[in-house]
């Protein structure tokens, strides 16, 4: 009997102060940050007052402590208005405090946490390289071990890093070579390489058409030196921490896209109520009507999709499968409401000024970033035993 869809007080107010914050303060610079493709210093501090740093880091590390269904509800909030304020956040939190919180020894949990979980820094994902996208064990970067030093020499590049090359950047985990298995595959590990290494160049890349106002960076490794201490668990294991933070990650872009399908339906509803056309509003026009019913629809289906995966995890039960199917899902609603919510909006929906616009362009990334469509599709189907 513990069956429940119910959204408890606790769940609801925290929903409502990240509404409340994302539309007064984050709204009114959306389309301004996007049209200067400007990351903003001041609404990363601002959010990390809010409390949206950190989020499933325990308090004993300076994290929030919450449950993964509350960092589902923020970041979704997030979403609602702008997808790149809520790429800083489900980047850092899941891809960048994620790992170094479930992987990293104490030693590193308390060095680095507790300045990730203000605002104040940032951590990122260094997985993904030019020749090492859909196949992310094809990673070309290497690190060399300098016995006379005890120290690792990585050299490489890696490309579409979210929050790598901005001033609050404080570190990567790097996933390289650094050996070979007996099966003759690569064997990839994870170090922790701080943001001012020696040997790395950050550089902020530009010219994106969507989520233009999150930092995305490309890093070259050029015979950058770490300690052995800077391993992020064990050697040869990188690729299953890196799998598994991508399980976890899942979740938080879902989120992005229940948040953007809700929020591309409430600027429709709200359109489609006021514009007229042959003497009412659109919206009682049956063409539009049944188009907002199938947005609702999706945007109802996805919402169960993700809150049960959501679920399963903070369950501590198994939620791969249904994280792969959330993601899928909710990137796939995401870009169909941000799509008919243009139609509906005609030429106004083509123009800047108008968000609907902003959600079109955001939601192409959802179906690319953080494992295609397709790799969701390769994971789903290899859950379900084919
Ligand atoms: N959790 C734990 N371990 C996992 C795992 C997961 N989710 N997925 C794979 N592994 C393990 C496997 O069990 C296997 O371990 P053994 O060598 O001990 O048997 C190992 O990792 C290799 O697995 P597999 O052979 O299945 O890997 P593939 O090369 O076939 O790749 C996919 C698997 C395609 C799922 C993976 O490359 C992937 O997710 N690609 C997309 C990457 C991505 O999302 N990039 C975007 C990053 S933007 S932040």
């Amino acid at each position: 009997m513990t069956y429940s869809f119910h959204e408890n007080e606790e769940l609801m107010m925290l929903r409502e102060s990240v509404r409340t914050f994302a539309e007064k303060e984050i709204g009114p610079r959306a389309h301004d940050l996007d049209e200067k493709e400007e990351f903003s210093y001041d609404l990363t501090k601002k959010m990390g007052e809010l409390g949206l740093f950190g989020t499933i880091v325990p308090t004993e590390y300076g994290g929030q402590g919450m449950d993964y269904i509350q960092y589902v509800i923020a970041v979704e909030e997030l979403a609602r208005v702008d997808g790149s304020q809520a790429a800083t956040i489900a980047a850092h939190n899941s891809l960048g405090a994620g790992p170094l919180y479930y992987y990293g020894n104490e030693e590193q949990k308390k060095e680095y946490l507790p300045s990730l979980c203000t605002g104040e820094g940032l951590w990122a994902f260094g997985l993904t390289e030019p020749e090492a996208g859909s196949d992310a064990q094809a990673s070309q970067t290497k690190a060399v071990y300098d016995a006379a030093n005890d120290e690792w020499v990585i050299n490489g590049s890696k490309i579409w890093i979210t929050n790598s090359a901005c001033d609050l950047t404080k570190g990567i985990t790097v996933q390289a070579v650094t050996g070979q298995q007996a099966n003759g595959r690569a064997e990839l590990s994870c170090f922790i390489v701080p943001a001012d290494a020696k040997g790395l160049t950050r550089k902020e890349m530009h010219g994106k058409m969507m989520w233009r106002s999150s930092n995305t960076g490309e890093l070259y490794f050029d015979d950058v030196r770490v300690p052995s201490s800077a391993f992020l668990g064990k050697q040869g294991e990188g690729f299953k921490m890196m799998m598994e933070t991508l399980d976890n990650g899942r979740l938080s872009i879902a989120a992005m896209g229940l948040g953007l399908a809700k929020g591309a339906l409430d600027l429709t509803l709200k359109y489609a109520g006021e514009r007229k056309t042959f003497g009412k509003p659109i919206a009682k026009h049956q063409a539009v009507a049944f188009k907002l019913a199938e947005m609702a629809t999706r945007v109802e289906a996805a919402e169960g999709l993700l809150y049960k995966a959501a679920w399963l995890k903070q369950e501590g039960k198994p939620f791969q499968k249904q994280a792969a199917m959330a993601k899928l899902y909710c990137s796939e609603v995401a870009e169909y409401c941000a799509r008919e919510g243009q139609q509906t909006f005609g030429g106004y929906g083509l123009m800047k000024e108008y968000p609907i616009e902003r959600h079109y362009r955001d939601a192409a990334l959802l179906r690319i970033g953080e494992g295609t469509s397709e790799i969701q599709r390769l994971v789903i189907s290899r859950y379900i035993g084919c």
